[in-house]
This record gives C-alpha cells, structure tokens and sequence, in this order.
C-alpha cells in the first residue's frame, strides 16, 4: 500500500475557486473517477473526480475552502500495482487517450472538443442543482455524456442516463441486467473488448431516438441516369482537368430544395415547451465513417454553396472528424442529416434519425436497372433512397411528396430544378 497525492487539476482561468461540497470521509474506500469536491465559480460549478482508486487517509480541505491548481484535495492508500495492472492499454483506450489529450486543455480553452467528451482533465461541468439531481438518483454526473457547451451535463442527460440504465418493472425501478441462459464461452473461444468510447457516447442517443421517437421509413428507387452522365462530364473550365464531386453533393443539394419546400423537415420538437422550432437556416448532417466510430457532423449553411463547394467541405468535414479534430459545436443544430453508404454498397435501410432533428436521408450505392420507357427496355441508373421521419410532425402524405419532390430534383429535369 502506497500513499497517493490527489491534486486540484486545471481549471482553466478559475483563481480562488470555493469548495461548496466535501464528498468523500476519511477511511472511505473510493473507486476512480468518484467525485471528491465540488467546486464553484461565479461562472459554473465542476465536481472534481479521483484520479485513482483507495481508502481516503487524510482530507486536507473543508467546505469553504478557496482552492487553485495543484492545491492538495486528499492522500489516498492505493495499491500501486494495481493501479498499474489496470493502465494496461487496448488499442480503444489508446483512442479515448487521443481524446483525453484535448482534455487536458483548461475549460476555458475547450472550445476545439471532439465528439461529446464527457469531462475535461476529469471533471465534470454541471450545475449544482444538476448534480444533486444526479446524485438523488444514484448517478455519477462524471459518467454521464454531456450534450451541453463544452460537455457539460444537463438534467435532461441525467434522465438519458438513467433512462438507458434502468427499466420500469411494475412500477419498480430495476438496473437493466441482461443474463443470457448459457454463457458464449461455452460455445467456444471468446475475446472481451471494451466499447469504443466513441460508441458509448453515441449509444444512449440512438437508443433514445429508436425508443421515443415513432420512425417511418420510406424507400423510393430515383432515376438518376442524366444526372450521373452530367456529373461524369464536370471539368474545370480553365484547366480543362476533371471535377471529381460524389453522387452526395448533389444529393444535398437537391436536399436543401426539399426542405425549402416542406419546412415540416427543417423542424425540432421542443418537448418542454410543447411547440415545433423551424430552423430558417440550412445546415446539413453527414454521418461520417471513421475508424473511432460513427460521427455525426454537420456543415453550415450549405444552400449557399455550389455543388463543388458542397463536395469540398464534404471532404475537409470527414478529415476533420478521422483526426479527432472537429468541433463539438458542429455536431448540434442541425436541419436535417444524410446518411450516405453510397460509397460502399447496399441499397434500402433504415436510418434512425438524430434527434432534436425530425428527419434523416438515408442513401444507398446506385445500380443499373433495365425500365420500360416509350415502349422501349432501356438501362437507366437507379439511385436508392430511405427517408425515415418523425411521425409526430411529419405525416404520410407529406413524406411521399417529399420522396417524390427529391426524385424530381435528381432526376432528368434536375439542371433546372438545381440551378447547377
Ligand atoms: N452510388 C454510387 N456510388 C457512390 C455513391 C452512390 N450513392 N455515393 C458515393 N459513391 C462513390 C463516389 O462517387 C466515390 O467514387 P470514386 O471513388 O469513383 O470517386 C466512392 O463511392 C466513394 O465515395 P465516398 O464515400 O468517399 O464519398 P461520399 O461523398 O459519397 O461520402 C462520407 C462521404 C463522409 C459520407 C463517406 O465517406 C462516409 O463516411 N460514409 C459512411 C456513412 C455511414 O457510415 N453511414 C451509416 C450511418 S448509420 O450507422
């Protein structure tokens, strides 16, 4: 048994910041990452976490107090080796360490966040009337994912989080605990992985999305054969070189025209104050493949770019995200995403949409297909599309119209229907 030094860590431009809780007693046997103190400012409040797990040997501060970085909180008897056994990397942690890295960046600073990290050098932003709802319950607000500014926790993530963690039995609040009837092992050799940390984070959104609201999907095959023969041709006009745009640019740009035309789809549900929110701006979600885990970014105002433009930030926006370097800010305020496996094959699925937004594009690779057309059998491209919407804003008819008004954008009339 060694004894540990916990530290106050960096907290940003905080100077003098007063104790407000003490949570742990002397001899208290505490795990990593259970919160110690809770700090607050004029400006917001953080709980610091511990950094290691023991027994509490000495506090060495009281409710009150005014503390900076570096001040010591307490001394904990840890087992050393076992703390080291533990800091044995999988290739996962190696990415949430990529992500802790931005971490270690003063609160502050923490503008340039990756995808919803869930606390800065440890800990955790939330306002004191958050964290005693959080702590009423049982939770602790480190553990929690974030979705505000900065990745600090509202109450509406503390229900997410309880929500996803329990289940209502009769009235009675029971932990979800799935126990299957035999054991994978006995079916043969296993291996056991820790869940990429950007999947935890995007799972108790996607639950939430599947389980509260109602999707409709609907698939519609669109003719998209002169559309692609005009794409295939693009050139630049002064060097002569070709332009190289994907299927997707054009897709979002006949997207943006549909939502100018059923604002129904550029729509959020406020759910506390019972109204629809329509977004008079136009900024697009791609769900972005990356070696992390799937991200949702989205880019701004895309009905003021052209096609070539779209496909610029297309690239540049996936970059960003592969690096681990786009804003967290961008994965908010959307109008409405697109879900593209174009580049990879399939053709109908069911996107789940990304709340707070009411609607998600899914787009699949396109195909040749032989049609009857003038009496003739003819080969024309096929492109297949899955719109899934929120039936409580959006009904049948209007998520036909908007399949249909999507098909007449990309299809033979789309130079005018485009403006390309
Ligand atoms: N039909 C046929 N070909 C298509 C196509 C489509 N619908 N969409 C793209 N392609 C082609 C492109 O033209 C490109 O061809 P070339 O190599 O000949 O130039 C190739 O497929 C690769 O395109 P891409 O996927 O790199 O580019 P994109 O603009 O279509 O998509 C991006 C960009 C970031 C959306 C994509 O890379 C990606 O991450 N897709 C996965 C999204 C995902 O995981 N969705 C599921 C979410 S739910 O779990």
């Amino acid at each position: 048994m060694a004894s540990t030094k916990i530290l106050v860590p960096d907290i940003g431009d905080f100077k003098d910041v007063e104790i407000i809780e003490v949570l742990v007693k002397n001899g208290q046997q505490i795990k990593k990452n259970d919160s110690l103190i809770t700090l607050e400012s004029d400006k917001s409040s953080v709980e610091v976490p511990s950094t290691h797990e023991g027994i509490v040997e000495k506090i060495n501060l009281k409710v009150g107090d005014k503390v900076n970085q570096g001040d010591l909180i307490l001394s904990l008897k840890s087992d050393r080796k076992q703390d080291e056994k533990k800091e044995v990397v999988s290739e996962d942690k190696k990415v949430e360490e990529k992500i802790e890295l931005k971490k270690e960046e003063p609160i502050k600073q923490k503008e340039m966040i990756t995808v919803a990290p869930s606390s800065i050098s440890g800990t955790k932003s939330a306002s004191p009337k958050v964290r005693k709802f959080a702590r009423e319950l049982g939770a602790n607000v480190v553990e929690i994912p974030g979705t505000q500014r900065a990745g600090r926790v509202s109450e509406e993530d503390v229900k997410n989080f309880i929500r996803s963690q329990v289940t209502v039995n009769g009235g009675k609040i029971e932990k979800k605990i799935y126990k299957e009837e035999y054991s994978h092992e006995q079916f043969g050799e296993i291996e056991l992985k820790d869940i990429p940390r950007v999947k935890k984070l995007s799972g108790p959104q996607l639950v939430r999305s599947w389980t509260e609201i109602p999707h409709v999907t609907q698939h519609e095959e669109i003719d998209i054969t002169e559309m692609e023969q005009f794409r295939s041709s693009l050139y630049d006009y002064y060097s002569g070189e070709m332009i190289k745009v994907t299927p997707l640019a054009f897709i979002s740009k006949a997207l943006i025209s549909a939502l100018k035309e059923f604002p129904n789809f550029n729509a959020s549900i406020d759910t506390n104050q019972n109204k629809i929110i329509y977004k008079k701006y136009f900024h697009l979600g791609f769900a972005v493949d990356t070696p992390h885990g799937l991200m949702v970014p989205k880019i701004r105002n895309v009905d003021q770019m052209s096609i070539k433009e779209i496909g610029e930030a297309l690239k540049k926006t996936s970059k960003l995200c592969k690096e681990l370097k786009i804003d967290k800010k961008e994965f908010f305020g959307g109008s409405m995403t697109i879900s593209s496996l174009g580049g990879i094959g399939g053709t109908f699925f069911t996107p789940i949409i990304n709340p707070p937004e009411v609607a998600i594009l899914g787009v699949g690779k396109s195909f040749d297909k032989l049609v009857e057309l003038k009496g003739k059998i003819v080969s024309r491209k096929i492109l297949p599309i899955s719109l899934s919407y929120d039936h409580r804003i959006i009904d049948g008819a209007e998520g036909a119209r908007f399949c249909v008004y999507l098909s007449e954008c990309l299809g033979k009339d789309f130079a005018f229907k485009l403006a390309v």
